[in-house]
């Protein structure tokens, strides 16, 4: 494989070098000319901030390690993901890396992908497979843990109260490894007591725009909402607006919870309209070069590898505001 592309590789290399002879100051440019290696990343689209920020944290790695990035966005469809697939085996990249849209259906495609003897790594969100030699390594957080840890802040701050809390969800993606988890996890801490019961629970897509319209709809079925959980920040966001134009105080009238901590529900958080967010972090992107370039040398690299996450009050918030990254 690497043989066929040496000439790509000089040109890459070439690059490299005249870039950071103009003032470009990717750290590797100075180094290893002869691992150079193309990666085919097919990303889910551009749904929230996180999503945003993740890209950027690929994109910009990739140059800094000076790794050839071919980019897909898939505009959150499957077909589109499994289509930049096929093409990144059809152009013989050495690594293909995707964050999965939904978890079920890949098989088939990574099995073309084996056939070709091109390694695939799994970024964000994992696959339901139980073939787990189509993949070398997942990296990314655990989304159970991170429900749980949403359920947990619930059961805390409602310690005291013996009445019904009602709590409207507001999903992820339909399908998707982090809405699948993130509401099991929260599920299985919250029905240790029955006082907390879920009125309402449904999809918003991880975006602000479905996010406001499907609180709006739960504000009108629901007159009792004690709590919303919300699969992320941009969803949680927009419920901010349909729960302040319903006349009423994010925050204190209605709780709300969240998961990413971006910039903007960070903002949110520190302003009092959201009371807690569990951290996701979206910074993948050198994590992924270094394993990238490992498993095109062939090297072993570890199955799993699981992002380290916080979780943040509004004074937390504001701590940690200043210095956030994304
Ligand atoms: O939480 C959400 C995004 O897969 C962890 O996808 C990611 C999720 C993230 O759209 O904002």
């Amino acid at each position: 494989m690497f043989k066929k592309r040496a000439g790509a590789l000089l040109a890459a290399a070439l690059l490299v070098s005249v870039t950071s002879a103009c003032g470009d100051d990717s750290g590797d440019a100075g180094g290893s000319g002869d691992d150079q290696i193309t990666i085919g990343f097919a990303q889910v689209g551009a749904e929230s901030g996180w999503r945003t920020a993740n890209t950027k944290s690929i994109q910009e790695s990739a140059k800094e390690a000076g790794v050839e990035l071919k980019f897909s966005d898939a505009q959150g469809k499957q077909e589109n993901q499994i289509k930049a697939i096929r093409s990144f085996i059809t152009q013989r990249v050495d690594v293909i890396a995707f964050s999965p849209v939904v978890e079920s259906g890949w098989d088939t495609v990574l099995k073309e992908a084996q056939d070709a003897e091109i390694p695939v790594i799994l970024t964000d969100r994992a696959i339901d497979s139980t073939d787990e030699t189509l993949y070398e390594s997942f990296i990314g957080s655990d989304f159970v843990l991170e429900g749980k840890k949403a359920g947990e802040w619930l059961v805390d701050e409602y310690q005291d109260q013996s009445d019904p809390v009602n709590i409207v969800e507001l999903q992820g993606t339909p399908g998707a490894a982090p809405a699948n988890d993130r509401k099991a996890g929260f599920a299985e801490v919250i029905a240790a007591e029955p006082k907390f019961k879920v009125i309402a629970s449904q999809t918003g897509q991880f975006t602000r725009t479905d996010g406001k319209q499907v609180m709006e709809t739960f504000l009108k079925s629901h007159d009792d909402i004690d709590v919303l959980y919300a699969h992320n920040d941009d969803m949680g966001l927009g419920a901010i607006e349909a729960i302040e134009a319903a006349g009423l105080t994010p925050g204190k009238d209605i709780e709300i919870i969240t998961v990413d901590a971006v910039k903007d529900g960070m903002t949110a958080l520190s302003e009092g309209k959201i009371n807690f967010i569990v951290e996701c972090s979206p910074l993948l992107g050198p994590q992924l070069m270094d394993l990238a370039k490992k498993v095109a040398a062939g090297e072993s690299v570890e199955k799993r590898v699981l992002t380290e996450e916080t979780t943040f009050t509004p004074e937390q918030a504001k701590e940690a505001l200043p210095e956030r990254k994304y």
